[in-house]
């Protein structure tokens, strides 16, 4: 392919940046563009791709493939609310409720009048308690993505301590991979919430090591599975996640056939529009440290 014109539009969620691809490339071409797309000097390594397709259901309202500077995602919360936020900001869609097509399945996402967006995301459940691993004991669950799930790491979840979360976490990821579970690719710690208002506070490393500003949909989703496996929340009952910046998102459950149906409710703000140029003589055509495959 030559040199594509991308439009996008950036939003963040929770502090977590979304950046929407509008179209020009379909979901094969990511393997070899999606490093160009999100990383410097177009973007940066923590930014979340969605690259938007016209839906395989007319009834739904996009079919969306996440990625990242690591390469493809399966679900992204905070990804489909930005998703939601750019299509009402392009007067593609209003308040109401929205099928959206992912590789792991189907979601729908209610647009409230306020702004605020609902995701129902795909069935989530637990597959493994107290896995010990290393230095760490935690959960394996599904999200949407695949989690490792620690409160025993015993750190302070504070933005001063980015780098001794990060190592762990990569630690952590390291030693449960190891334990036998080579699918997890994101880790999340818990702690304390720094607002009363919160149940709990979390720190989650995405697949290439960065973390995650908001407090991650899939993430919460899994750990509302956990919750729901050990009889600690009811169905319909609401579980506040804060963030390691301290954004929440609020969540809740219903029954699921073999799992559960989580409900992750925050909001966008779509903060740039942009092309993006990839010229056959920029050195950094492929993004820094990324290379034509
Ligand atoms: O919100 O699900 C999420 C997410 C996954 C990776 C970054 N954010």
């Amino acid at each position: 392919m030559n040199a594509p014109r991308l439009s996008v539009i950036d939003s963040h969620t929770g502090g977590e940046p979304t950046r929407v691809v509008l179209g020009g490339l379909a979901a094969d071409d990511l393997a070899r563009w999606h490093r160009a797309i999100l990383c410097e000097p177009r973007g940066h390594e923590v930014l979340v791709g969605a690259l938007l397709e016209e839906p395989e259901n007319p009834a739904a309202a996009a079919r969306v493939t996440f990625f990242n500077n690591a390469g493809l995602l399966g679900m992204c919360g905070h990804g489909t609310i930005g998703v939601v936020e750019t299509l009402h900001h392009l007067g593609r869609i209003g308040p109401g409720e929205h099928r959206i097509e992912t590789p792991v399945g189907d979601v729908t996402a209610l647009l409230h009048e306020d702004g605020t967006v609902s995701v129902r995301n795909v069935l989530s459940r637990r597959t493994a308690a107290a896995v010990k691993a290393g230095r760490f004991t935690g959960d394996v669950a599904w999200g949407g993505n695949w989690f490792y799930l620690v409160a025993d790491h015993g750190l302070d979840l504070t933005l001063t301590n980015l780098h001794e979360l990060t190592a762990a976490a990569l630690e952590a990821r390291e030693a449960v991979r190891a334990a036998g579970f080579p699918e997890v690719d994101h880790v999340e710690f818990f702690g304390p919430p720094v607002d009363p208002r919160n149940h709990s506070r979390n720190f989650v490393l995405c697949p290439g090591g960065e973390y995650d500003r908001s407090a991650c949909g899939t993430g919460t989703s899994a750990k509302l599975a956990c919750l729901a496996a050990d009889g600690k929340l009811a169905p319909g009952e609401i579980w506040r996640q804060e963030s390691v910046i301290g954004t929440v998102f609020e969540g809740s459950y219903e029954i699921g056939e073999g799992g559960i149906l989580p409900t992750i409710t925050g909001r966008a703000h779509v903060v740039a529009e942009s092309v993006l140029l990839f010229g056959e003589d920029d050195p950094f055509r492929w993004g820094i440290g990324g290379e034509s495959k």
